[in-house]
């Protein structure tokens, strides 16, 4: 049977030898009762590489960010994001219905934030305007194609933070992409974030989990949050197990599915009636402009998965794919002719 070249998302991979095998033997206790060894232990590992007080595990990135809400905001106020920010593009509109806080969007530069646009988004003191209480930054930005915000960008935002008092929020679900690709460490590029939440399972493999990282009493805040929507994992330990894997083995290897993602759009930008720049590819992620194929995305995706390639839809003409540890060489190859094929060229 043919090989699948599962393309959707590095979230579709799947744990290592190495992580099965510490789940196996992890050794776990009732964490809700703060008695799972193995998540003591990744908390640990986690706020360490972060230089932050505490860590949190949470199930998903998505929770992660909502408790970062829930934590940092009250009702009635109003955030700062990007307009094509995850935490409000594509979290089912938890922000409204968990946190309550309007959103004030602005459109980045390749889903960076202009300091000077945040500058003219936050709230003055007026007895009509909600208190703006949180700004949104997103590294790795998604739907900007997996664009870095580098030191300076992040330095620039916080300094506007910090002359009107109000908490950066870091949405690095990729951050370690972020930090490869910059050849930055995550501390340094996360310092001036208040409270940072990154993906275990996302190009790093684990199967499960995210963690939130910010200051001791901020993290135990929103402990208790994680434990109000139903997040307290009692012997979560099987799921630290991998995340420490994740953490100790698994960061230094995402420059091969930069190398790789920069192949495959290298191959796509020569294909005719697909448009893609070179430029946007920074880390893991490839978006093209399919509409010069002549085919709706639906039905370009379709013929792409009877050759055996799957992506997904980003936009009307736009269609993401993203390397991971589960991709090599041969597969970019394949997946490089199905394009072609399917674009009238094969
Ligand atoms: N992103 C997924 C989809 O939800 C779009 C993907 O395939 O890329 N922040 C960012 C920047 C993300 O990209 C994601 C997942 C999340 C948060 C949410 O993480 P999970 O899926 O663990 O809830």
């Amino acid at each position: 049977m043919k090989k699948i070249i599962d393309l959707r998302s590095d979230t579709v991979t799947k744990p290592t030898e190495a992580m099965r095998k510490a789940m196996y033997e992890a050794e776990v206790g009732d964490d809700v009762f703060g008695e799972d060894p193995t998540v003591l232990r990744l908390e640990m590992l986690a706020a360490e590489r972060f230089g932050k007080e505490g860590a949190l595990l949470v199930p998903t990135g998505t929770m992660g960010n909502q408790l970062a809400l829930l934590t940092h905001t009250n009702r009635g106020e109003e955030i700062v994001v990007e307009a094509e920010a995850h935490i409000y593009f594509y979290e089912v509109g938890g922000i409204a219905a968990l946190a309550g806080v309007q959103t004030r969007t602005i459109r980045g530069q390749r889903g960076v934030l202009d300091p000077e646009n945040i500058r003219g988004a936050i709230r003055t003191r007026d007895i009509h305007f909600p208190r703006t209480s949180l700004i949104c930054v997103e590294n790795t930005h998604n739907r900007a194609g997996g664009a870095v915000v580098c030191l300076d960008e992040m330095e620039a935002i916080a300094q506007v933070a910090k002359e009107f008092g109000i908490p950066i929020h870091l949405d690095g679900a990729r951050i370690f992409n972020a930090a490869i690709a910059l050849g930055v460490g995550v501390k340094e590029l996360t310092k001036d974030a208040d409270t940072v939440m990154f993906s275990l399972s996302k190009g790093l493999g684990a199967p499960v989990g995210s963690m939130l990282v910010g200051h001791g009493e901020w993290i135990e805040r929103a402990r208790k949050w994680r434990k109000m929507l139903g997040g307290g994992m009692r012997q979560a330990g099987i799921i630290a197990a991998a995340g420490i894997v994740a953490l100790e083995e698994m960061v230094d290897r995402l420059e091969e599915d930069h190398r790789l993602a920069r192949e495959l759009a290298v191959g796509l930008a020569e294909i005719k009636g697909i448009g893609l720049n070179l430029d946007s590819v920074q880390t893991n992620i490839v978006v093209m402009d399919i509409e010069d194929t002549g085919l709706s995305v639906s039905a370009f995706l379709a013929r792409l998965k009877e050759e055996g390639v799957l992506a997904v839809a980003f936009g009307e003409y736009a269609v993401r794919m993203v390397t991971h540890k589960d991709v090599d060489g041969d597969d970019i190859e394949q997946a490089l002719l199905a394009v072609k094929k399917v674009a009238g060229q094969g």
